[in-house]
């Protein structure tokens, strides 16, 4: 059922910078001090080019140029595992096994069944890292170091958790759900990845086991034949290739819960508590705050100053939904609205657009800044925090008016 010759065989093939055309070379532009010289696209079999993170195991972002599409095609979608050994699965024989405590008994599920049994729910939504812009820490901070790109926008198709889990019933006095993949570490000592989410979050009615991914079965690297899909919060909770669900009636230990992805209290304007996991000092990351980037002109682009300058992006957040957008050309002195564009519901990227006239000629300096609808905004300077989480310092861009 697993073979780990594909996954080898596809990683043969790299491209240092060098021989990059300009399309690569934007997308690499905005990156920290010294970084630019080590970037490498790489191809995973069934992926476009990505920008390599690690290799071992395989931790690659989407280009910034991706993001001009609202949706997030399935072969340029980041991809992030934090364990080496991740089999490859055959529909066929796929289970998700099912339990919850105080109930001996456990049910399987095959692909079809999670099909065919459970009413299929589209929504669209963004998966990014809670580490995402890791990379831009200053000081630096050890992880992934990622930059813009450790995220992505798609539609998802799958069946509702809540609906799955009426199968096996949930306890009264359930306080968790508890998911666990089937990738696993090569060493023992390694923690296997196992991640819980209150049981308020499971039993939403957005908070789906999504076998499609953008109309079309997951990418093996994003998780093939099912993944967890946890709407406005960070991806960490997305558990890919989910092998096991359980509901529990006590919180879930080990490392991932107890050590990673969590935030110092108080810090950050979190609206979803995970009560049931908040330590004296720190709660695990929940909800995306709220962020933008800016898709166009590019980072180093020069601009005709005779024609108005369009400037293009997106904006997101944790599901409150992105209320306006605003542009400055004066380092954060004056703001001006942005013209919010397609709706595609409060979870997805928030597509808008500024045209700015009139430029002098000479280097042009470009924030964006989005509020959603609770009135939370961007901060302007860094919230320091040791793993690096969510950076949402406003996206800079400076282009050349000539
Ligand atoms: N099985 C499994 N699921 C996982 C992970 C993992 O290491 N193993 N990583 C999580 C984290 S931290 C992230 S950021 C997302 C990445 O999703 P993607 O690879 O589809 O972009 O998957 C999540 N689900
Ligand atoms: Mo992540």
């Amino acid at each position: 059922m697993t073979s780990r010759r594909r996954l080898l065989g596809g990683l043969l093939g790299t491209a240092a910078t060098a021989g990059l055309g300009p399309l690569a070379r934007e997308a690499l532009a905005g990156l920290p001090g010294g970084t630019l010289e080590s970037e490498v696209l790489e191809a995973l079999p069934g992926k476009q080019p990505l920008l390599k993170r690690a290799y071992r195991p395989p931790n690659y972002e989407s280009p910034l140029a991706t993001f001009g599409d609202v949706i997030t095609p399935n072969d340029r979608f980041f991809v992030r595992w934090h364990l080496m050994n991740i089999p490859e699965v055959a529909a066929a024989d796929w289970r998700l096994a099912l339990g919850a405590d105080g109930n001996a008994q456990t049910i399987e599920l095959t692909l079809e069944q999670l099909k065919r049994d459970f009413e299929p729910v589209e929504l669209v939504a963004v998966c990014q890292c809670s580490g995402n812009r890791r990379g831009l820490s200053d000081p630096h901070v050890p992880g992934v170091e990622w930059g813009y790109g450790a995220m992505g926008n798609a539609r998802w198709r799958g069946a509702r958790l809540k609906d799955v889990l009426s199968r096996i019933g949930v306890p009264k006095d359930a306080v968790e759900v508890a998911f666990d993949g089937g990738d696993s570490a090569p060493l023992e000592a390694t923690p296997d990845f196992r991640k819980s989410i209150p049981i308020w979050k499971a039993l939403d009615e957005s908070t789906l086991i999504a076998y499609e991914m953008n109309g079309a079965p997951l990418p093996h690297w994003n998780g093939f034949p099912a993944r967890i899909v946890v709407p406005g919060w960070t991806a960490t909770y997305w558990m890919k290739q989910v092998v096991s669900i359980r509901v529990l009636t006590k919180p879930l230990g080990g490392f991932w819960m107890s050590t990673a992805y969590r935030i110092p209290k108080g810090k950050f304007p979190q609206v979803d508590r995970f009560v049931s996991q908040e330590a004296e000092a720190t709660t695990p990351i929940t909800e995306m705050v709220v962020n933008s980037l800016i898709t166009s002109p590019a980072d180093g682009q020069r601009v005709d100053a005779r024609s108005p300058l369009v400037i293009r992006g997106i904006a997101w957040d944790g599901g409150a939904g992105i209320r306006r957008v605003d542009v400055s050309t004066d380092e954060g002195r004056s703001w001006k609205a942005a013209e919010l564009g397609i709706d595609l519901g409060r979870y997805s990227f928030r597509p808008w657009q500024y045209r700015h006239r009139g430029a002098p000629r000479g280097p042009l300096t470009i924030l964006a800044r989005a509020t959603n609808a609770q009135g939370s905004t961007q901060v302007e300077e860094l919230i320091f925090n040791g793993p690096g989480y969510h950076n949402n310092v406003p996206h800079r861009v400076t282009v050349h008016v000539a």
